[in-house]
């Protein structure tokens, strides 16, 4: 079966590998989040295409959720000791090594999809990882604080700001010019079934239906599509979907999310068996939804919610 995941940063990630498991003969396509990209110290960094690289490939930290195992630090101390900055990003000795062979192929001319296959042949994550887009589309966050009213990028918003000041709006910068890597369409257009994995609603799953032609080709194809919710329980299992779902006007709910995607794009939504009470209201908005159990605690139990969401794709294909 031809399975197609659009896929942000860690939940997705974990997910993956639990996808894997449950559907190990399936070929898995994942249309990467690129807006969390930035640009520090001359390079270009992706970190939601390395985390899915290095987390199915077997290089990340596993508590982190980002970033190497095994991490030294002595590039990111030099830095500081010249006063470069910014401090507040925590890239590795190992991890500089990607970025550095990543920026080499794009100032050489290579498109990011080709420079994100040449880095998955060192890393045979067992999945097709294509980004978004291959045009530069970065988040931005809008806030206002001490500092006055102003655009940050998601990274600052969130590792350095920790998200704790209120997102007033999420601004994925270049998206509206932004096309879909070769591939993208094509692969959505020939799956058999596509997931959403309890990423974040906006700032990932969000930035890549801001793609032009990605939603509709979601909406025209014929595959069903099936979430997973990414809030239990009123709140987000890890990072800060609560802040920038309210950015959008959307609460943390498990329903909540499914409805801001809508029925025109969702066919199924898994919503974990703490938010049971919430399935009525999902299938009165013409979404098939189940609530089974959503949390990744291991690679055996992600895989169980893949299946869960592989039967309700196959439930709903009508
Ligand atoms: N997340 C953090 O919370 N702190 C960091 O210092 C940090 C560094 C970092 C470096 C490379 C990379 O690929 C990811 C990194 N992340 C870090 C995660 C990053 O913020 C992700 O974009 C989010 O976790 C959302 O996907």
């Amino acid at each position: 079966m031809r399975i197609v995941v659009l896929a942000g940063g860690i939940g997705g990630a974990r997910f993956l590998r639990g996808l894997k498991a449950a559907a190990p003969g399936d070929e898995i396509t994942v249309i990467g989040n690129t807006g969390d990209d930035i640009h520090l110290f001359g390079l270009k960094v992706c970190p939601d295409l390395d985390t899915v690289m290095y987390t199915l490939g077997g290089g990340i930290h596993e508590e982190q959720g980002w970033g190497r195992a095994a991490e030294t630090w002595s590039v990111k101390e030099e830095l500081k000791a010249y006063g470069v900055g910014p401090d507040w990003f925590g890239l590795g000795d190992r991890d500089f090594a990607t970025h550095i062979v990543r920026t080499q192929m794009l100032a050489a001319g290579y498109p990011l999809s080709a420079v994100t296959e040449a880095l998955c042949a060192r890393w045979q994550p067992g999945v097709r990882l294509i980004p978004m887009s291959d045009d530069r589309v970065e988040t931005h966050v809008l806030i206002e604080d001490g500092e006055g009213r102003r655009a940050v990028h998601f990274q600052e918003y969130w590792v350095r700001l920790h998200a704790e000041v209120q997102a007033q709006a999420i601004l994925p910068v270049g998206a509206e010019d932004a096309k879909p890597a070769p591939g993208v369409l094509e692969a959505i257009a020939e799956a058999d079934v596509v997931l959403f994995p309890p990423s974040n609603p906006v700032v990932s799953i969000g930035t890549i239906l801001a793609v032009p032609g990605v939603r509709q080709a979601l909406a025209e194809a014929d595959a069903p599509v099936v979430g997973l919710s990414p809030i239990v329980g009123g709140a987000p299992v890890r990072g800060m979907a609560d802040k920038v779902l309210a950015a959008v006007g959307v609460e943390s709910t498990a329903g909540a999310v499914a409805r801001h995607y809508g029925p025109g794009l969702l066919d199924g939504w898994l919503v974990d068996t703490a938010d049971a009470a919430a399935v009525p209201a999902v299938e009165e908005a013409g979404i098939a939804c189940r609530a089974v159990p959503l949390m990744m605690t291991d690679v055996e139990a992600t895989a169980a919610m893949a299946r869960a969401a592989l039967a309700l794709a196959e439930e709903v294909r009508g």
